[in-house]
C-alpha cells in the first residue's frame, strides 16, 4: 500500500473504529494545549478531556499536526510533545497547509481544528473559548479567523463563548454578519469564557442537545455552509463573576499595549497575564469550562450519531 498523502487524516484506532460504525465522536484542540495553559495543568486537562468525553459515552479525538501529519486522536507521548510546547507553532487556517508541507509540528486553533475534524467527518468539537473581534480592532484590524470558520466549516462548536479579553459585542455582530447561529445554552446571555455573563444578550438560545443537534442538522440538510457556535457557560461554581474580573482584563490589556505584543502572540500572552493577576483562579475556571463543554459536545454528538 502506498504511504497516504499528508493532507489525510490520520485516524487513532478508536477513532476510525468509531467513525466506520457511525458512533459519537467529540473533536478537542491542541491549542488549548501548547499556547493556552501552563505546563504541566494542560496536559492534565488533555488527558481529563479525553477521559470526560468517554465517560459521556462519546470517543474523544484530539487533533494536531505531528511530524508533518494530520492526527486525529493523539496517543500520549504526542500529548506531552504539545504540553511541553517545545518547537509547536500555533496553527490556524493560514499555516495548516505550510505546516504538512514542511514537515513541521503544531498545534491546532480552533479555525484549524473544524477544518481537519470535517476531513475526518467529524461533526463536533469542544473547546474553551473562540478566538473573536480584539478590543480596539478598529485600528488593529485583530478578527480570529475562528469567526469566518465557523461560516464555512460543518462543524458544531461547544465553546463559553469568546473570551472576555475581546470586544464580545463587535464579535457578536462579526458572527451575526457571518451568518453563524450563536446559541446559548440554559441561559439567554452570551457567555463571557470566565464569567456566565457580561451583560450582552445572546441571538439564541436552545437548551437540549437533541434540539441543537435538530438544528445543525437542519443546516446541513438546507446546503448552508458553516457550523454553530454552541455557547455554554461555566458553572456557576466556578466562574469569576464579570465585574470582579473586569479591572484585571483592563490592566493585562495595558501590560500587552505596553510591551508590543502582536498577532498570535496576543491571546497566550493575556490568557498568561489574567491567570497571574488573579492568583490562578482564571485557570481554575479555564479548566473547569473546558470540561464542561467536553460533556455537553459528547451528549450532542450522541444525538447526532442517533440520526
Ligand atoms: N480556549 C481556551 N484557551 C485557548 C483557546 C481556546 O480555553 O487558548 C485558543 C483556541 O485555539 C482559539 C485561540 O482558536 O485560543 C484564539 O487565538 P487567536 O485569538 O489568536 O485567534
Ligand atoms: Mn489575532
Amino acid at each position: 500500500m502506498p504511504p497516504a498523502p499528508p493532507e489525510a487524516p490520520l485516524l487513532a484506532p478508536d477513532v476510525a473504529e468509531a467513525r466506520a460504525a457511525g458512533r459519537a465522536v467529540v473533536a478537542l484542540e491542541s491549542t488549548i494545549i501548547a499556547h493556552g495553559l501552563p505546563w504541566p495543568r494542560n496536559i492534565e486537562l488533555a488527558l481529563a478531556l479525553e477521559a470526560a468525553v468517554r465517560e459521556a459515552g462519546a470517543v474523544p479525538a484530539t487533533i494536531a499536526v505531528i511530524d508533518g501529519r494530520l492526527r486525529v486522536g493523539l496517543d500520549r507521548a504526542a500529548l506531552e510533545r504539545l504540553g511541553r510546547s517545545e518547537g509547536v507553532a500555533k496553527l490556524s487556517r493560514a499555516d495548516l497547509a505550510v505546516c504538512l508541507a514542511q514537515g513541521g509540528t503544531g498545534a491546532t486553533t480552533v479555525a484549524a481544528t473544524m477544518i481537519v475534524a470535517a476531513l475526518a467527518g467529524i461533526e463536533v468539537f469542544a473547546t474553551g473559548g473562540i478566538g473573536g473581534v480584539h478590543r480596539g480592532a478598529e485600528t488593529s484590524f485583530d478578527v480570529s479567523a475562528d469567526l469566518e470558520e465557523l461560516a464555512r466549516s460543518p462543524v458544531c462548536v461547544v465553546a463559553s463563548g469568546a473570551k472576555a479579553i475581546l470586544d464580545l459585542p463587535k464579535t457578536l455582530e462579526r458572527l451575526e454578519t457571518l451568518g453563524v447561529p450563536v446559541i446559548a445554552v440554559g441561559q439567554d446571555d452570551f457567555p463571557a469564557f470566565w464569567s456566565r455573563s457580561a451583560g450582552h444578550p445572546a441571538p439564541l438560545r436552545i437548551d437540549a442537545p437533541a434540539a441543537i443537534a435538530a438544528a445543525f442538522r437542519l443546516r446541513r440538510r438546507l446546503g448552508i455552509a458553516g457550523g454553530q457556535l454552541v455557547a455554554n457557560p461555566v458553572p456557576a461554581a466556578d466562574e469569576i463573576p464579570h465585574a470582579l474580573l473586569a479591572p484585571e482584563i483592563e490592566a493585562a490589556l495595558a501590560e500587552a499595549a505596553a510591551a508590543g505584543i502582536a498577532a498570535k502572540a496576543v491571546t497566550p500572552f493575556l490568557l498568561e497575564r489574567l491567570r497571574e493577576r488573579t492568583g490562578g483562579r482564571s485557570l481554575e475556571a479555564n479548566v473547569a469550562l473546558v470540561l464542561n463543554n467536553a460533556r455537553l459536545a459528547a451528549r450532542i454528538a450522541r444525538e447526532l450519531a442517533a440520526g
